[in-house]
């Protein structure tokens, strides 16, 4: 039996804030998992610091499925984002090591690949319509077959979704940013330029558009309705999603496919979007939905119902949970499709992932484990840079969700 002899803490931001937690065994083997939460970085840092390394250490790592019962149960003060973070940390690095003992990828000990490859979208975004077009196309010319195209809506500074620099990362500032939101002018503009695209881009390419919890059920009917002839992919996050029963309604107004996920962090959150089949695409993911152990729970119950994969892939998701995401991926009959976008390249000096994109497709290696590797000695040139996601307000000063 191997038993947990360390467990570091690693907070770095090369190109944006990242937190990993580094576990080492009485054999020498050391795993990763990602614990990065956008904008609330350091409570996940402190939930596993203060109370979760107390638990570790001198722990079994070879049992992965009762460590994560002995942290969810053993809380008593079950799911929430902070708490889900930090135990998918433990879990990922727990499969990592697994994986390195064993000698084997990770996708082989979740039984093997079903697929060759994961195919990704990537996200194509201007603060024009001309803009978003020349985007789309040098996707196409990247070889992507699935394509995520959001465009800045006229009139309204900062939108969600756009790019400013060459990296898409909505958390931005030391003190968050307040956006302008307005709701008939995106319903009015965001077909119009969804148009746009198809006439000049075809079908032949996946399309996706992410609404990021702007509208009520009745306007995501709407809106899901003008798209229909589109034939999108998916309607990412149509209307904010606490109240699940609320996608009855979305889902009987229209049949442009919906897919949620992002902000949820266990099985209960989805359990009956998945179960009434109010959903297409369930998209939570590795780092914020309790690990591989419990992600693979959700798909593995979404599958039954016919519904989907899409992981939730922005660049907040370091590339230690990335490829935990991949290695998923390429194991469920269910999936459907990975987000993906890019890190910056300062990423890389601190994280050295192995997968690859091929063919609009990102392909785990074979090596070991996760096969990501971090230099910790470049972790600490990049300290901690506080950053937070933008506020949305409408024209009448109140807050709108983000
Ligand atoms: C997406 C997202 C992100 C989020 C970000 C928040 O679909 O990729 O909506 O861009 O806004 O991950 O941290
Ligand atoms: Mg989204």
């Amino acid at each position: 039996m191997a038993t947990i002899t360390d467990a570091k803490v690693i907070v770095t931001s090369p190109g944006r804030n990242f937190v990993t937690l580094k576990l080492t065994t009485s054999d020498g083997v050391t795993g990763l998992g990602d614990a990065t939460l956008n904008g609330r970085e350091l409570a996940a840092a402190s939930y596993l610091k203060d109370h979760l390394v107390p638990l570790l250490i001198g722990r079994d790592a070879d049992r992965i499925e009762d460590m994560w019962q002995y942290l969810y149960k053993g809380a008593y003060w079950r799911r929430g984002p902070v708490t889900m973070t930090a135990i998918s940390a433990v879990d990922t690095a727990l499969w990592d090591i697994k994986g390195k003992v064993a000698g084997m990828p990770v996708y082989d000990l979740l039984g093997g690949r079903a697929r060759e490859g994961a195919m990704v979208y990537g996200h194509a975004s201007g603060v024009t319509v001309s803009e978003l077009v020349d985007d789309v196309a040098r996707f196409m010319d990247l070889g992507y077959r699935a394509i995520r195209a959001q465009s800045a809506v006229p009139g309204l500074a900062g939108t969600y979704g756009v790019r400013k620099g060459t990296i898409y990362e909505p958390a931005a500032a030391a003190l968050p940013e307040e956006q302008l939101w307005d709701t008939e002018k995106y319903l009015d503009f965001a077909p119009r330029y969804l148009t746009e695209i198809r006439e000049k881009f075809g079908f032949d390419f996946h399309l996706l558009h992410d609404v990021h919890h702007r509208l009520t059920p009745t306007e995501a009917g709407r809106l899901g309705q003008r798209l229909e002839d589109l034939r999108l992919f998916w309607m990412e996050d149509p209307s904010p999603a606490e109240l699940q029963e609320n996608f009855r309604q979305i889902r009987q107004a229209t049949t442009t496919p919906i897919a949620v996920g992002e902000v949820f962090n266990s099985i209960w959150d989805c359990q009956q979007l998945i179960t009434e089949r109010l959903i297409d695409y369930i998209r939570c993911s590795v780092v914020h939905a309790g690990g591989i152990t419990h992600l693979r729970r959700i798909f593995n119950l979404a599958e039954l119902y016919q519904v989907r994969t899409g992981s939730h892939g922005a660049t907040d998701l370091s590339p230690v949970s990335m490829s935990a995401a991949v290695h998923l991926d390429v194991t469920v009959p269910n999936f459907g499709v990975q987000e993906y976008m890019e890190h910056a390249p300062v990423t890389h000096e601190v994280f050295r992932p192995t997968y690859q994109l091929r063919d609009g497709a990102l392909h785990p290696s074979d090596a070991p484990g996760l096969g990501v590797e971090l230099d910790e000695d470049a972790a600490a040139r990049f300290p901690y840079d506080p950053k937070y996601l933008p506020v949305g307000r409408r024209s009448d000063g109140s807050v709108h969700d983000w």
